[in-house]
């Protein structure tokens, strides 16, 4: 146990409001591909290259393919430890912490959180095109191109994709709980993507101590109190440990 790793178990105890921010590094170890690792492309592809609606216009067959692949791989993975330890400490904090992720694959939700931002929406959710009707689907497979039961309208997946903005409530709902943080933790996020990679630094401005936990170096480094090195599976419950 280092000195930081005690300082960061202290100053979360002590904490009365936390704020998370979790990406794909907090399911990696649950087997959910992450974006810009080594397992990110499908087909060649890479995220930014169709999660855009301008790729759902030109080939929504393509894009529905390669989320039904996704849906498929995340219905058969399991919260891991690092889910399980943030819900832990969620139950912990008695209603001061609030869990923002950019994750749309709804581990946090099963691990026990009670009610997670879902900064890009969630890959259980479909909105028709036609008539906006929002509805959960879990169908696995989903039949390729999905049509909204109530007018017949093509389906979309209920995530933000780029150059989309994200659901004004939702990005205030994370903007104030990091605003308001004594203790802010970033967790397995490469820091690429905005307007998440701009919550850790609203915290920092507000005075709190934010701590980024990542095997990997990340453009946070310098901005932070404290870098954990690891694998969240492994800190998170180390830190969460009664
Ligand atoms: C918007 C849904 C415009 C899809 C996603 C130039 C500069 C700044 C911004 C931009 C720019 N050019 C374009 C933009 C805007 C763009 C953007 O940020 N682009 C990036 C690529 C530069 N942003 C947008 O378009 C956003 N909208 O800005 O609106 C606007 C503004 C005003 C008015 C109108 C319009 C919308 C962004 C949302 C895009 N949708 N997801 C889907 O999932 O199907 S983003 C996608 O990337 C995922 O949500 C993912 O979560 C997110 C971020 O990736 P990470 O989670 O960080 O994952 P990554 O693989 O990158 O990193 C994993 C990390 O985990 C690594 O650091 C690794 O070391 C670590 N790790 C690995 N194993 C572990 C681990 N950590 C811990 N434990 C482990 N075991
Ligand atoms: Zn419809």
């Amino acid at each position: 146990m280092t000195a930081e790793f005690e300082q960061v178990r202290e100053r979360l105890a002590a904490a009365r409001r936390v704020a998370v921010l979790t990406g794909a590094g907090v399911s990696a170890e649950s087997g959910v591909p992450t974006f810009r690792g080594p397992d990110g492309l499908w087909r060649g592809f890479r995220a930014e290259e169709l999660a855009t609606p301008e790729a759902f216009a030109a080939d929504p067959k393509r894009v529905w393919e390669w989320y039904d692949w996704r849906r498929g791989l995340i219905a058969a993975c399991r919260p891991n430890p690092a889910h399980e330890a943030l819900a832990a400490l969620e139950r912990r904090a008695g209603g001061g912490l609030t869990l923002v992720t950019q994750n749309v694959d709804g581990l946090h939700a099963r691990a026990g959180s009670g009610d997670p931002v879902e900064l890009h929406g969630n890959i259980w959710r479909v909105r028709c095109t036609a008539c906006g009707r929002l509805a959960e689907d879990r169908r696995v497979p989903i039949p390729i191109l999905p049509r909204c039961g109530a007018c017949g309208g093509l389906l979309r997946p209920h995530i933000v994709w780029f150059g989309e903005s994200l659901e004004a409530a939702v990005l205030e709902r994370a903007v104030g709980a990091f605003e308001s943080a004594e203790a802010a933790l970033i967790v397995g996020t490469s820091g690429v993507v905005h307007p998440a990679a701009s919550l850790a630094g609203l915290a920092k401005r507000a005075g709190a101590f934010v701590v980024e936990v990542n095997p990997e170096p990340t453009p946070y480094g310098g901005r932070v109190d404290v870098t954990l090195e690891g694998k969240a599976g492994e800190v998170l419950p180390r830190l969460v440990a009664a």
